[in-house]
């Protein structure tokens, strides 16, 4: 049994895990960690609230006093580590948050682990410091390069990916100079519920639904390698159970693909689900499938992003041979499934985009 701390439990993979987690390992105690930036929702953990061993702590990870009393006070003994600012283009336009977070947060979540499980005579018998890291770290790649392998050498690219990286080394060493027991896990684009709506895929459909440009940037020719966020959780949970200590493993969904190829995939997707459920018309009219117009006509292609890295691809063999993972979803099948609950989520949606969902909380929830 272990006693958790998942620190940005309330953002979008995070909060997929402890629904993960929680379902799968029903008797470990879990206590999330998160100061609710704009991208963190107390709504995306309602599913788990009335878990008997659930705990939310709204706070700081650069909060050293409350980090270390939620780690002694409640005898935790594995920490995994989403909590970060997350996205590209607001490293590139404010990228003074992502050292705070990503480098000195982690810094500080390093120093109490280290306190408190390496250093102190009440320290639990084993500990595990699970670090959640990104396959940006390993900078661009062209058309006929191999894909990352956990070998290949760090070229970080933006604001964000330089500080994951940043926090990718200081993990790396807490290991090798103090014996902290740490993990690290890069993986590839995720996907799927819960995902706020400035990220590829969901900003496609939200703004598919509500009859807005999909902004393309550049040529579209970009290519990610998407990952169903529950392959995600699944991946970690096996570096967790059977990784090796000091190691990193990374984590993908096999499915490259050229990101104005997924903005139409996403379209025609839409156009069927309108096609076989006509009642969606009355409830998103203002999107084109709602008058019988293809949901491609909204494409805008837009100025490219700065610094856009041309194509990350992850070889998972690593994981696959030592761990035994592998997605289970396939594109259409996570797709189906992200789109599914985005169509039955919307006042989801609309109140993360509103920013009312605070108050939304407050209706729902207490
Ligand atoms: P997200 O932006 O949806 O969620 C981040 C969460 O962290 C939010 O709930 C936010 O409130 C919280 N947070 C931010 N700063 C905090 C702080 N100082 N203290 C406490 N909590 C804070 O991000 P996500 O997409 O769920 O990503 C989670 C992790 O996975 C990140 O470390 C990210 O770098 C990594 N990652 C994400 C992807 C992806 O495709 N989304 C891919 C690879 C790696
Ligand atoms: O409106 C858009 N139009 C567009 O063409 C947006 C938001 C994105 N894009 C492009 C940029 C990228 O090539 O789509 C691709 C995916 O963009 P994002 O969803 O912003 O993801 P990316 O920049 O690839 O980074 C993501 O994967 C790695 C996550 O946001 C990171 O947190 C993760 O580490």
């Amino acid at each position: 049994m272990r006693s958790l701390l998942v620190t940005g439990g309330a953002g979008f993979i995070g909060a997929n895990f402890v629904i993960y987690w929680t379902r799968k390992y029903p008797d470990d105690r879990v206590v999330v960690i998160d100061a609710l930036t704009y991208a963190g929702n107390r709504a995306n953990l309602a599913r788990v609230e009335d878990h008997p061993h659930f705990q939310f702590v709204q706070g700081d990870i650069g909060d050293k006093e409350l980090v270390q009393s939620l780690l002694v006070d409640g005898k935790l003994d594995t920490i995994v580590h989403f909590a970060a600012e997350s996205h590209v283009d607001r490293s590139i336009h404010e990228p003074d948050a992502f050292i705070q977070t990503n480098v000195n947060g982690t810094h500080n979540l390093l120093k109490v682990a280290r306190e408190t499980w390496l250093d102190s005579d009440d320290a639990p018998a084993t500990h595990r410091f699970h670090h959640v890291s990104t396959d940006e770290v390993y900078g661009t790649l062209g058309p006929d390069d191999p894909a990352f392998t956990e070998e290949t050498p760090y070229a970080p690219n933006s604001p964000y990916a330089a500080s994951k990286a940043a926090s990718d080394h200081l993990v790396r060493a807490y290991h090798h100079t103090f014996g902290l027991q740490v993990s690290t896990s890069n993986c590839s684009n995720n996907y799927g519920p819960y995902q706020f709506p400035e990220k590829l895929i969901p900003l496609m459909i939200v703004n598919a639904l509500t009859g807005k440009p999909l902004p393309v940037y550049g040529d579209g020719s970009n290519i990610r390698d998407w990952l169903y966020v529950e392959d995600h959780c699944r991946g970690i949970d096996l570096v967790i159970d059977r990784g090796r200590v000091g190691e990193t493993y990374n984590i993908g969904g096999n499915n490259e693909c050229a990101n104005i190829d997924i903005v139409k995939i996403v379209c025609a997707a839409i156009d069927e689900c309108f096609a076989t459920r006509p009642e969606l018309c009355a409830v998103f009219p203002d999107a084109p499938a709602a008058g019988g117009r293809p949901t491609e006509s909204l494409i805008t292609f837009v100025k490219d992003r700065l610094g856009h890295d041309w194509r990350y691809a992850i070889n998972a063999t690593k994981s696959e041979n030592e761990l035994d993972y592998k997605p289970v979803e396939n594109f259409d099948s996570g797709l189906q499934k992200t789109l599914g609950w985005m169509l039955d989520n919307e006042s989801w949606w609309r109140a993360v985009l509103d920013g009312s969902y605070r108050e939304w909380i407050a209706k729902n929830y207490t």
